[in-house]
């Protein structure tokens, strides 16, 4: 009988959708569909997502352990990749000290077993340099975490609700396609939708008003509503005496970011400054979906502080369907250190940000990192300053293990590949960043070929290492009792055995977290201060230090994409081949349409196609992040966010120059 599993995809976007697999009778999977009893993913998957069963059954799929050879790679056996890679990290230990010895993974899957599981505890007890995983939100999380003292927000179903939605640094159509439907809904029955972005994304050409700020330029954006919002007393004030600090700190800052100096800062014309401010204070409820782009530039943490504390301005928590969301993660509050085990390490191991990659592999000393292990990660791909990553990847006297799906280009630098199974062909517990249900997901299928799980991989190795601690005996099961094993009362009865039998399980969160105040601040309200809120443009803009390279550069996400998961997917590759550019930027270089082009900084070089339009306004461009290969990396730097320690990928100046092909 055909039947049908319950599985959770486990890719790095907030959506975290519930996927019905339907099987043949041989188990194989014929279908993948959207859960339609989930609450959040009511019936419906993303094009890629609906696609994955051909990456599941790919011929290219990794499906033994592999090594290199002075002439390419050879098949080899777990006992012996396993073996050699234990005793490989052994003798760099004994010789370099344990934190030669640098993990590096991201969110390649978001379950926290396969993902900060078993592979934490395996280099916390062997003492291995710790990563620092700020490649993706830091800056943003940090942001939130000054505003409102926790990483929580509205419920993305109340976004139906709403009677003006602002979609700032949210391409949501692409990056967010589940928040869709609540949106439609609400301008159905008029709502307005507001779109702040750079770029003429699908999103912003479908919004009632499109504003393009100048790349990185939020902060004084922001500020300008604020400086509208109390010059026309158009604040709540019983809402900030009761639940908010620092008021007066942040009159004093908006008061010098007038309209007329923000049109200056940001592009945007004056009159749409304070028609949005006008508009955000007067028409309730509001709700902002504040996604990641904002927050990968230089004064990108300030920003998210900064427009995270306009809803406390204006009262707009108080009414369901106004609010802010960045990201729900805050109220998945599991027992992480009993999952990840820190206190394993032999003492507190130094901190490797992952956004300086490149500088971490030539540069860093005392020890240099003689030894690598990647996984739920491509780093030669999606790093920061990709030729001098490729550098460090290309050092003989490196040891490189890669644990992946496919060849990736990471892998393809590695001394040993091990298979890594999908999130159908695994157990695990999923977070979201963009809802508040957590997720068991069981194997739907079994592994191909010699296919582990990330977990199996780290507990093998353990063994080997000679690790007999408890913990690496641990099975999945009693990884997610420790996970589940907190006092928060977010998750108050939430055992294994309901998800178990439901799949999807709500978390126990107020519907409205901050009606009533209760922030996660140390005084319980919204920090306004304004005294760090000072913007000064990015280094790396039009209004930084002289630069050679006039073009600004954003490389965000595609829909069709991942990051670089579906790189190999040549309808994916072909899309991220192309530079946006404007006619005007276009003809000063004698530039045409479909032609090759160079895309050039002080760091590297590019060949990409160019597509002439108005998806970017002059002295922008644009190009998919990112392609396998050399890609937009090679010309993003390694600077860093304000706070948090991000990158700042946003934030990239660039010149363009045909090229024969
Ligand atoms: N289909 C698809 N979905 C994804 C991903 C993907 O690659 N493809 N990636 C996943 C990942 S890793 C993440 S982190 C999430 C979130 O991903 P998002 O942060 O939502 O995605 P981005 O495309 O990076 O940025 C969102 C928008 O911000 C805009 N932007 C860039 N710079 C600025 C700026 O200075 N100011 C303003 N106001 N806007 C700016 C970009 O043009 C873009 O349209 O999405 C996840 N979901
Ligand atoms: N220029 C530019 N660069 C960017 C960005 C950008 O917008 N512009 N976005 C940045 C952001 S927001 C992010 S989050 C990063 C993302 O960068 P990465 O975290 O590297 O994400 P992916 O490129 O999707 O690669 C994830 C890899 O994990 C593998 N994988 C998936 N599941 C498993 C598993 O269970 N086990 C193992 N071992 N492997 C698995 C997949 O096969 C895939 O190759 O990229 C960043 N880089
Ligand atoms: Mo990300």
């Amino acid at each position: 009988m055909p039947k049908t599993a319950i599985s959770t995809c486990a890719l790095d976007c907030p959506d975290a959708c519930s996927v019905l697999v339907q099987l043949d009778e041989a188990g194989r999977a014929t279908r993948l569909r959207g859960n339609p009893n989930h609450a959040f993913t009511q019936g419906f998957l993303c094009a890629k997502v609906t696609r994955y069963l051909d990456r599941v059954y790919h011929p290219d799929r990794l499906l033994h352990p592999l090594r290199r050879t002075p002439s390419g790679f050879e098949r080899t056996t777990w006992d012996e990749a396993l073996d050699s890679i234990a005793a490989r990290l052994r003798r760099i230990a004994d010789n370099y000290g344990a934190e030669a010895i640098l993990p590096y993974s991201y969110a390649g899957t978001m379950g926290y077993l396969n993902g900060s599981g078993m592979d934490r505890r395996f280099f916390h007890r062997l003492g291995a340099s710790r990563l620092d995983r700020t490649i993706c939100s830091s800056a943003g999380g940090a942001g939130l975490t000054e505003a409102l003292g926790n990483r929580l927000g509205i419920d993305p179903r109340d976004f139906a609700h709403s009677r003006l939605i602002i979609a700032w640094g949210a391409n949501i159509l692409a990056t967010n396609v589940h928040l869709w439907p609540f949106i439609v809904d609400a301008r159905r029955r008029g709502a307005r939708f507001v779109v702040i972005d750079p770029i003429r994304t699908k999103t912003a050409a479908l919004a009632d008003v499109h504003l393009a700020p100048h790349p990185g330029s939020d902060l004084a954006l922001a500020l300008g509503l604020v400086h509208v919002i109390l010059r026309d007393n158009l604040q709540d004030r019983d809402y900030l005496d009761r639940y908010t600090a620092g008021l007066a700190s942040l009159a004093e800052r908006a008061a010098g970011y007038p309209p007329e100096r923000v049109e200056q800062l940001t592009g945007i014309p004056a009159a749409a400054v304070e028609q949005l401010a006008r508009d955000y204070a007067t028409i309730q409820p509001a709700a902002i979906r504040l996604n990641y782009g904002v927050q990968r530039s230089e004064r990108g943490g300030r920003a998210v502080h900064a427009i995270a504390l306009l809803p406390a301005l204006t009262g707009a928590w108080r009414h369901q369907g106004g609010g802010l969301l960045l990201s729900t993660s805050g109220a998945f509050a599991v027992n992480r250190a009993a999952l990840e085990r820190p206190d394993l390490q032999p003492q507190p191991t130094r901190l490797i940000n992952m956004s300086e990659f490149g500088d971490a592999l030539t540069r860093l000393d005392s020890p240099p990192v003689k030894a690598l292990v990647v996984y739920n990660s491509n780093p030669a791909a999606i790093a920061p300053d990709q030729n001098r990553v490729r550098m460090g990847l290309a050092r003989p006297d490196l040891f490189k293990v890669v644990i992946e799906q496919f060849m990736t280009d990471t892998a393809l630098a590695a001394d040993y590949v091990l298979p890594a199974t999908t999130f159908l062909e695994h157990t695990d517990l999923y977070f979201a960043y963009g809802h508040y249900e957590l997720q068991l997901a069981r194997p739907a299928l079994a592994p191909p070929g010699e296919a582990r799980s990330n977990v199996e991989i780290f507990r093998a190795l353990a063994h080997r290492m000679g690790f007999t601690d408890p913990c690496f005996g641990d099975s999945d099961d009693d990884m997610i009792r420790a996970l589940l094993d907190t006092p928060s009362p977010y998750l108050d009865g939430i055992t294994l055995e309901r998800l178990e039998s439901e799949h999807s399980v709500p978390l126990n969160l107020p519907r409205l977290p901050f009606a009533d105040g209760g922030f996660g601040t140390p005084d319980g309200r919204c920090n306004l201060s304004g005294d760090l809120l000072e913007y000064t443009p990015p280094v790396e803009s039009r209004f930084g230090p002289a630069s050679p390279y006039p073009l600004e550069l954003i490389s965000n996400k595609t829909a069709d994409g991942m990051n670089s998961t579906f790189g190999n997917r040549p309808e994916v590759d072909a899309e991220a081949a192309l530079l946006d550019l404007h006619p005007t930027d276009a003809q000063a270089r004698q530039i045409a349409d479909g032609a090759l082009v160079e895309v050039f900084n002080g760091r590297g070089a590019v060949r990409l196609r160019a597509r002439i339009g108005d998806a970017v306004r002059p002295g922008v461009v644009r190009a998919s992040a990112v392609r396998w290969g050399a890609n937009v990396n090679v010309l993003t730097s390694q600077r860093l966010t304000d706070i948090g320690g991000g990158p700042t990928f946003y934030n990239c100046l660039v010149d363009v120059r045909p090229c024969t092909e």
